[in-house]
């Protein structure tokens, strides 16, 4: 079989996605989801003018020499806009793969290691009462585990808040937005916030929190040992991962679980820490971090160190990814949990796909390959608009992390 044909189709259904799709010689095509959030068109244009070239012609089911030639033969390897790129064709090879072979993907990677992917929601509140009505309500929804993000009183907006009453998306079109940020404000709210949740909705429900990198490493040690009455599934991205000895300080100090690695993009980012077990989940996903081939040998990396995946699941990365996500989800043994935020209906209609939710846990389906579709006619409709997400100030005006 040879890769015949591949080009990218940038869309916009609710919010911009990048997806590729591979032909080859026999029929088959599969699709790899590009999205880089605020840096669309750099991902797409390092596809289609300097990757798609280098692959047609080839047999799509080297899928770890074709990983290898697009990595080490760039010469200038790693980063978000290379690794989004390699991980778009190695979602589609491996989508080809499963279709030629008749088998969802799943079973390539060694099949089904549990019957159902748990999945956590997104809950948040302009108050607490809001927040703890929002957990609520999705635990009525049959979910299992709840990520609860909240307004901080004396500021404007924070991350995970939408302004007004329609789903959160960070993304707005235009030039960055600008908020601000007091990590005192948020240290003196946060807490209380997860005493009073715990005690509304009790001990059953998993509950996560994500800091989304603003704090520094004693501050999120404090928060940590001030949260672990609570129980907490995972405190998400307590600080920049740049330096990953940070995280030290942390683990030093608190028993909360930690989770980070959404913004990774190799293993690399995470080698330290994996190996000292600076942290109890690694957040990397299949769209960011060089598809299925690396992101499997990750996880293996990782259960050397009982750390477990929790992998990234937002509505910026697309149906394709969380296709892919929920076939190596299934699969692999030190799966922790994996992020469901609920694509809009306009997403879900250009992306027509096999897998659902159950009662907290959601299932890849048994359609051969990933079971995701791209209806290019319906993505028409949905021209991309440039956009970015926001900048973030500290009430001194300091550029701080969003
Ligand atoms: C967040 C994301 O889902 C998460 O854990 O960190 O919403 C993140 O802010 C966006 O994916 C950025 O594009
Ligand atoms: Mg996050």
């Amino acid at each position: 079989m040879k890769i015949t044909r591949a080009w990218v189709n940038i869309c916009s259904p609710g919010r911009n996605f990048v997806t590729l799709k591979v032909e080859t010689d026999e029929g088959f095509y599969g699709l790899g989801d590009a999205t880089l959030n605020g840096r669309e068109m750099a991902v797409a244009s390092y596809l289609t003018e300097h990757v798609v070239p280098c692959i047609i012609g080839r047999d799509p089911f080297q899928t770890e020499d074709i990983w290898q030639y697009l990595y080490r033969g760039a010469y200038w390897r790693r980063g978000p806009v290379t690794m989004a790129a390699i991980a778009a064709v190695d979602v589609a090879l491996w989508d080809i793969k499963g279709k030629a072979l008749q088998t969802p993907v799943y079973n390539l990677l060694g099949g089904k290691s549990r019957e159902g992917v748990l999945v956590y929601a997104h809950a948040h509140g302009n108050s607490t009462e809001e927040v703890i009505a929002d957990v609520q309500k999705h635990m009525e929804m049959g979910y299992l585990a709840v990520r609860a993000q909240s307004a901080i009183p004396g500021l404007d907006s924070t991350y995970g808040v939408p302004k007004k009453a329609q789903p959160y998306e960070p993304a707005e079109r235009g030039l960055p937005s600008e908020s601000r940020w007091s990590s005192e404000l948020y240290l003196r709210h946060t807490p209380r916030l997860f005493e009073k949740l715990r005690a509304a909705i009790g001990e059953d429900v998993h509950l996560l929190h994500d800091v989304h990198h603003r704090l520094t490493p004693i501050e999120a040690a404090r928060l940590g040992k001030e949260l672990e009455p609570f129980h907490l599934f995972w405190m998400e991205d307590p600080v920049p991962a740049e330096l990953q000895e940070g995280f030290k300080i942390i683990r030093e100090h608190t028993t909360t679980p930690v989770a980070t690695g959404e913004v990774f993009h190799s293993i690399w980012d995470a080698h330290d820490l994996i190996r000292n077990q600076w942290i109890d989940y690694i957040r990397m996903s299949v769209v960011h971090s060089g598809g299925l081939t690396h992101l499997k040998k990750v996880a293996d990396f990782a259960s050397l160190y009982h750390v477990r995946t929790g992998c990234h699941g937002a509505t910026d990365l697309s149906p394709v990814t969380m296709a892919a996500a929920l076939h190596f989800g299934i699969a692999v043994h030190n799966f922790g949990i994996q992020e469901h935020m609920p694509h809009s209906a306009e997403t879900n209609a250009v992306f027509p796909h096999a897998y659902s939710f159950k009662a907290g846990y959601m299932y890849p389906g048994d359609a051969p390959g990933l079971g995701v579709d791209l209806d290019e006619s319906l993505a028409k409709k949905y021209p991309y608009q440039r956009a970015y997400l926001p900048i973030n100030r500290r009430l001194d005006g300091t550029l701080t992390d969003w």
